[in-house]
């Protein structure tokens, strides 16, 4: 059976389940997650409320469809319904709200009604989100294109030739199955080559996730059912544990330093249960200069890459943000007494060093680069605070080879704090996709600021939903089930 009469079959079959199921979902008021697939040969995306052609549709000739998860929520029943409508001649969807625009393309352009396809919120529904509908006149098929992502937007019309069309109609935030994106079971261990990361065949790879906050302060986090929505929901591939060194019960400040050493352990325990990178962050800050703590630094890598030499999932982040007069050539003394005390247990895992000025200056490692295997340097942004000037930077130093990881970012400012800039974050994005820049958003706690990733009144520790989420995570959500934006698009 071709696909269109496979995907029209599914769609009557739906059709007679919708029908169904109509007024027992309106009387439950409750919303229908919305499949997007994506075409690897026509670069056609189609969107669909059937999980059975979402499921069905698989390779052909002329087709090789992908399933790119849920890309939101629908009402299961509205008064405001988003028609399909199918062209045969091109074999291209498209989707609208307007009657208008649907007879038109019926009566003059060759399209075919294929009825309603799901519903559309409100837009007075304050917890409605927007569908953005853009175009892109230079492709055969796949012309329209629909996405609940700001920040994949920004990009298609940044990079790739597309034209913003507003909003098609509205939905709800889905934080259920995103795309899979390269994983430990799928990529392997990792490496370096160039200025890129790249998986165990060669290929590059692009990590992205959220850093926890620091694990002394929200050790809750650190749990299976947590490590598993961030992967399989929300679609990160790496998260960052954050062990601070100086600051308030940190390691070498008071900390409890076997529990916090199980803290670490066990997160590494959660992530590779879950099919995640992991990042071990010796997160210095108040410090300020690594040397500092070189000894317990040298203690505890020691510690923590024996116990973790056999896991391909491990990267090992030496020294968070090196500030203050910290010179890089500081950072490199550092650095050549802690790399080789990994490499003696783990010869090739991946490291990440600090730069000077909070991970900012990562020209000056440019300039004068470590000389091992499988080292990156790291940049950090705060989105409000950083924007063309360290952007400019970064893309100077990928230019001349350097390879750099983005271990902590946020969408607001420096302080982690104070007013959101998404489009700022957008761009930011928008430059690491396009490099393959991996990156973690800080953070993943419920602490009253911008920087958090749970609303401060929500004490759960998984099992979150849309309503639990502060800006900062639902714009990491949106951006991590924003297909086109792991480069794959
Ligand atoms: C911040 C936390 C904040 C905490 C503070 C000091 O968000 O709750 O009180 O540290 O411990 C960084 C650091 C990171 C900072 C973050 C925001 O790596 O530890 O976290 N930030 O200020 N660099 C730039 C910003």
């Amino acid at each position: 059976m071709g696909r269109s009469c496979r995907c029209r079959l599914a769609l009557q079959v739906a059709c007679v389940l919708i029908l169904f199921l109509m007024p027992i979902r309106a009387w439950a008021a409750t919303t229908v997650p919305i499949y997007r697939m994506y075409n690897t040969i026509t670069s056609e995306h189609l969107y669909t409320r059937s999980k059975t052609e979402y499921t069905s549709c698989g390779r052909g000739a002329y087709f090789d469809w992908r399933q790119e998860g849920v890309a939101w929520e629908a009402p299961a029943t509205s008064s405001l319904p988003v028609f399909r409508l199918y062209n045969a001649r091109s074999g291209d969807h498209h989707y609208t709200t307007s009657v208008g625009e649907r007879d038109f393309l019926i009566a003059h352009h060759g399209w075919r009604s294929e009825g309603v396809a799901f519903y559309s919120a409100s837009k007075d529904d304050t917890s409605a989100i927007p569908l953005f509908r853009l175009y892109n006149g230079g492709l055969r098929r796949g012309q329209h294109h629909y996405t609940a992502s700001a920040a994949e937007r920004d990009l298609l019309v940044a990079r790739h030739g597309w034209r913003s069309e507003g909003i098609g109609w509205y939905g709800y935030m889905s934080i259920q199955a995103a795309p899979v994106p390269a994983t430990p079971s799928t990529s392997g261990a990792l490496h370096v080559k160039g200025s890129q990361l790249m998986d165990e065949r060669g290929n590059p790879v692009q990590l992205r996730g959220l850093s926890t906050h620091g694990l002394a302060w929200f050790p809750a986090y650190v749990n299976d059912a947590c490590f598993g929505q961030l992967r399989r929901d929300w679609g990160a591939n790496v998260v960052r544990l954050a062990l601070y060194t100086q600051e308030y019960g940190g390691y070498c400040s008071g900390g409890d330093q076997a529990y916090l050493r199980e803290l670490v352990c066990q997160g590494v325990r959660y992530a590779t249960a879950n099919d995640l990178y992991v990042i071990i962050d010796w997160h210095i800050l108040s410090d300020g200069n690594p040397l500092t703590h070189a000894s317990e630094a040298k203690a505890f890598f020691s510690q923590m890459s024996r116990t973790f030499a056999s896991h391909t999932n491990v990267l090992y982040e030496i020294c968070n943000e090196p500030n203050g007069a910290t010179t890089w050539a500081d950072i490199k003394s550092y650095a050549s007494q802690v790399i080789p005390v990994i490499r003696a247990n783990d010869p090739d895992a991946v490291i990440l060093v600090g730069t000077p000025t909070w991970s900012q200056e990562v020209d000056k490692a440019a300039e004068d680069p470590l000389h091992y295997d499988n080292v990156m340097y790291t940049l950090h942004f705060y989105a409000a605070t950083h924007r063309d000037e360290l952007r400019d930077r970064l893309k100077r130093v990928l230019r001349d080879g350097l390879p750099v990881f983005v271990s902590e970012f946020g969408i607001c400012g420096a302080s982690g704090n104070g007013a959101i800039d998404e489009a700022s974050a957008n761009a930011w994005v928008s430059v690491l996709a396009d490099h393959q820049v991996s990156w973690c958003m800080w953070s993943l706690c419920n602490k009253a600021e911008s920087a958090s990733a749970i609303r401060s009144d929500c004490t759960k520790t998984s099992g979150f939903v849309q309503k639990d989420l502060t800006q900062s995570g639902r714009w990491l959500v949106g951006v991590l089930k924003g297909g086109i934006l792991t480069g794959d698009g």
